[in-house]
C-alpha cells in the first residue's frame, strides 16, 4: 500500500520588527488549522519564523541580539502551538534562533526542530551553511550577518523515522550546497523539510531579479531528483519593515518536479499528498548509490575546503 503523507507548505508572510512573538504566534495557529483543513499531518514553517530576520541589522548589544532568541522550545510563547498541533494531530517544523548553554558556554544557533503529532520534538537540526558575513558592511543596503549572530551547526545532517518516512532537515542556504542533500540521501532520506528568508536583493553582486527564484527552485528540483527525495520548502516573504523577501514555497516531487508552489507572498498554505515510495524507482535506478558511485574518486569533497586551479599545488 503506497505511503501517502499529506504536507503543508505554511509560507508566512512578513514579520516586522514591531511584531511579538504572541501575535506572530497567532499568525502560525491560523495557518495550522489551515493546513489541518486540507488534511495535512506535517506542517513547515519558515526559518526564524517566530521574528523578523534580524541578521539584516546592524548590533552591537548582545543583549539586544538576544531578544531574538528563544532560551527554550516550547517556552509560553509558542506553547499555544504545541498544545493546537498536539490537538490536531499535526507534526510539524519550526524554525527559530535558538540560545543554548553547552559545556559551560553559551552558543547561538539558527535552529529548526521536528515535532510529533504528539507534541514531541523528535528532532533538531542547528543551521551550518551560515551566508553572508561577520563585519558590519556600512555601504550595504542591508546586512546578512548570519556568521556574526550563529554558531555553525554541531549536529551534522541527520534524518528521523517520523509520520510514516525517512524525514530530514536544513535550513535556507543549505539548499544551495548539494552536500546537504547528499549527506541526507546517504541516509535514504525520502523527504527534506526546510524553511527559509531569502532576501530578493544580492548584496554582494547585482544580479537580474528573476535569478533569485531560479537559483532557489533549480538547486532544489536538481537536489530532490539526484537523491530520490520530496522537498519542502517554506519561506518567510514579503516586505519586512521594507526589505524584500522572496516567496516561492514549494513542495517539490523525487521527479523534480514542482507539485505545488505558493502564488502570494503573504501568509499562504500550500498542500500536497506526497507519495514517500515515489523516490524509490530512483533509487534503484539512475540513482542507485550502491551501484554506481565511486567514492574513490571522490575523496576532494572533504579533504578540499576551496577551489584550487591547476598548478597551483
Ligand atoms: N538566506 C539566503 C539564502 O541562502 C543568500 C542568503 C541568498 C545567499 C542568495 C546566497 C544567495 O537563501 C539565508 N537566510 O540563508
Amino acid at each position: 500500500m503506497a505511503r501517502i503523507l499529506k504536507v503543508a507548505a505554511a509560507q508566512m508572510g512578513p514579520v516586522h520588527l514591531a511584531d511579538d512573538r504572541g501575535r506572530v504566534v497567532q499568525r502560525l495557529l491560523a495557518l495550522l488549522r489551515e493546513a489541518h483543513a486540507t488534511g495535512a499531518r506535517l506542517v513547515v514553517f519558515p526559518e526564524l519564523a517566530l521574528t523578523t530576520f534580524f541578521p539584516r541589522y546592524w548590533m552591537e548589544d548582545q543583549a539586544e541580539i538576544d531578544t531574538f532568541f528563544e532560551r527554550e522550545m516550547p517556552n509560553a510563547a509558542t506553547r499555544p502551538l504545541f498544545d493546537e498541533a498536539r490537538r490536531l494531530g499535526i507534526g510539524f517544523y519550526l524554525g527559530y534562533a535558538e540560545l543554548a548553554a553547552e559545556a559551560g558556554r553559551t552558543r547561538r544557533y539558527n535552529t529548526a526542530i521536528l515535532v510529533a503529532p504528539d507534541g514531541r520534538i523528535i528532532g533538531r537540526y542547528r543551521k551550518i551553511h551560515l551566508p553572508g558575513h561577520a563585519e558590519h558592511l556600512p555601504k550595504a543596503p542591508f546586512q546578512h550577518l548570519e556568521k556574526r549572530y550563529f554558531d555553525v551547526g554541531n549536529e551534522g545532517f541527520k534524518v528521523w523515522r517520523a509520520m510514516g518516512g525517512n524525514l530530514g532537515m536544513c535550513i535556507c542556504n543549505d539548499r544551495r550546497w548539494p552536500e546537504t542533500f547528499r549527506v541526507m540521501g546517504l541516509q535514504d532520506v525520502e523527504m527534506v523539510l526546510l524553511g527559509y528568508n531569502t532576501p530578493t536583493e544580492n548584496i554582494h553582486h547585482p544580479e537580474p531579479a528573476h535569478l533569485r527564484m531560479f537559483h532557489h527552485l533549480v538547486t532544489m528540483q536538481a537536489n530532490a531528483y539526484q537523491n530520490g527525495t520530496w522537498v519542502v520548502a517554506t519561506a518567510k516573504a514579503g516586505r519586512e519593515d521594507g526589505f524584500a523577501m522572496i516567496g516561492g514555497s514549494c513542495i517539490i516531487a523525487p521527479t523534480g518536479e514542482i507539485a505545488a508552489k505558493a502564488m502570494t507572498e503573504e501568509d499562504e498554505v500550500v498542500a500536497f499528498a506526497c507519495d514517500l515510495d515515489l523516490g524509490a524507482y530512483i533509487k534503484r535506478t539512475v540513482f542507485n548509490f550502491a551501484k554506481h558511485r565511486r567514492i574513490e574518486h571522490y575523496r576532494l569533497i572533504t579533504e578540499r575546503t576551496a577551489a584550487e586551479p591547476p598548478g597551483a599545488g
